[in-house]
């Protein structure tokens, strides 16, 4: 049974991305209750209310993995670590994207799942095997008939969007070999405590792991976790290396290390939650003063990046036209349409970055290193960016 520890209001699907801005649009916007609760029997976070993935994975899905050089480097990176570490001869992707991990494999060495049609059709244009569906046991039954079973399983920003765990893990059971591996990382709760990241929750984000949830999730399978690594991937993830039981992978002791780390943090507490949600409350109220006052300046005010993270910082803190002029972002298929809920219209760096804007909110403060460092000639000129993690501030 999950305890509510946070409640953002009404928000819309992350990826409902509108094309025009007319009555009859808005209307029909689709809006669920955005709250977040924790499991004291799993230790694990979850959102209160699950929204139906049909209508999240469409053929309309808007995030492209690669258009940061950040991740294209990081997938390469881990690519590269699990190839030597593993040697696996058969491997697994799910949630392929646009296929930036498995780009760094043979073609023949590796498969991938991917359940939004229109992802799934730039995978399979560059040749690699892409089921378009959702991962299930009926999937892994069928993949294992066809491609037999699985040395390296791989999974990023996927496994904490999918609501049925005992599903997932089953499945994975059934896909791996005697002494195969699963390796999936996702944006940590620690990190979202430690710096208030409350924009990582939003519809797509049901779970939101720790070690401690994962093993107790995992102590029902015969599934184990033998290693772990705290990343700084998309501000604080965590990667799980996880095989069957009976594997020959012995437990690394970064296990004991990451474990004493949780306890110290007590995210196997209910109070740790409570307290965090009166700190979201208060970011939310310095980020509308901030942005109240550089307006009452006269101050250009656009955002940086129509991430999925900026919807619930907008709907959440009521942010609109009020104070934000528009968002910019490179994504081809953002571009043109106008953001959810709060239907700021979204254009082009090239279009938006001009001499007249003041400040940037960083919606991808995840990349801010990258931006920063691609942006030199807007800070020359005097312009500045506005975070909320871990503070509302300008930098
Ligand atoms: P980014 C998505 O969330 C959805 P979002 C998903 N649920 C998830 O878990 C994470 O990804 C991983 C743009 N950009 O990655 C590109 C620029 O315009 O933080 C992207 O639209 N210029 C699967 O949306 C957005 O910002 C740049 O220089 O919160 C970044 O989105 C860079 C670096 C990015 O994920």
């Amino acid at each position: 049974m999950k305890k509510k520890f946070l409640d953002l209001g009404k928000h819309p699907i992350t990826n409902s991305f509108l094309n025009k801005i007319k009555k009859n649009n808005i209307k029909k916007e689709f809006f669920y209750n955005l709250s977040v609760g924790f499991d004291k029997k799993n230790y694990l976070v979850s959102l209160m209310n699950f929204v139906n993935p049909k209508k999240q994975y469409t053929s309309k899905y808007a995030h492209r993995a690669s258009q940061s050089k950040t991740m294209n480097k990081s997938f390469a990176k881990i690519a590269s670590r699990l190839k030597k570490r593993f040697r696996p001869k058969k491997v697994l992707e799910i949630g392929s994207n646009d296929g930036v991990f498995i780009k760094n494999f043979k073609r023949n060495n590796v498969i991938a799942v991917e359940p939004c049609s229109n992802l799934a059709k730039i995978t399979r244009q560059n040749n690699f095997k892409t089921y378009n569906d959702f991962w299930s046991k009926k999937l892994a039954k069928k993949i294992i008939k066809q491609n037999k079973k699985k040395d390296l399983i791989y999974s990023a920003n996927t496994i904490s969007h999918i609501p049925n765990l005992n599903e997932v893990f089953s499945a994975v059971s059934l896909t791996l070999s005697k002494n195969g591996v699963f390796v999936f990382e996702d944006p940590y709760i620690g990190a979202v405590v430690k710096i208030n990241s409350y924009d990582q929750f939003y519809d797509e984000h049901v779970h939101l792991f720790s070690l401690l949830s994962l093993s107790k999730i995992l102590s029902k399978t015969d599934l184990k976790v033998f290693d772990i690594e705290i990343i700084k991937t998309h501000g604080g993830s965590i990667r799980f290396y996880v095989c069957k039981k009976n594997a020959k992978f012995k437990k690394t002791k970064n296990l004991k290390k990451v474990k004493l780390l949780e306890i110290k943090q007590q995210l196997h507490k209910f109070d740790t939650y409570r307290k965090f949600s009166s700190r979201v409350k208060k970011s939310k109220r310095d980020l509308r003063n901030l942005l109240s006052k550089l307006k009452a300046k006269n101050k250009k005010i656009i955002s940086y990046g129509a991430t999925y993270k900026s919807t619930t910082v907008f709907n959440y803190c009521n942010i609109g036209k009020k104070f934000i002029d528009y968002v910019i972002d490179t994504t081809p298929n953002k571009q043109g349409k106008f953001t959810p809920g709060k239907h700021l219209p979204i254009i082009s760096p090239e279009k938006g970055l001009d001499n007249k804007v003041d400040y940037a909110f960083l919606g991808a403060w995840n990349f801010e290193k990258e931006i920063k460092q691609k942006e030199k000639s807007f800070l020359k000129r005097g312009g500045k960016f506005i975070v909320h993690v871990p503070k509302v501030r300008i930098i």
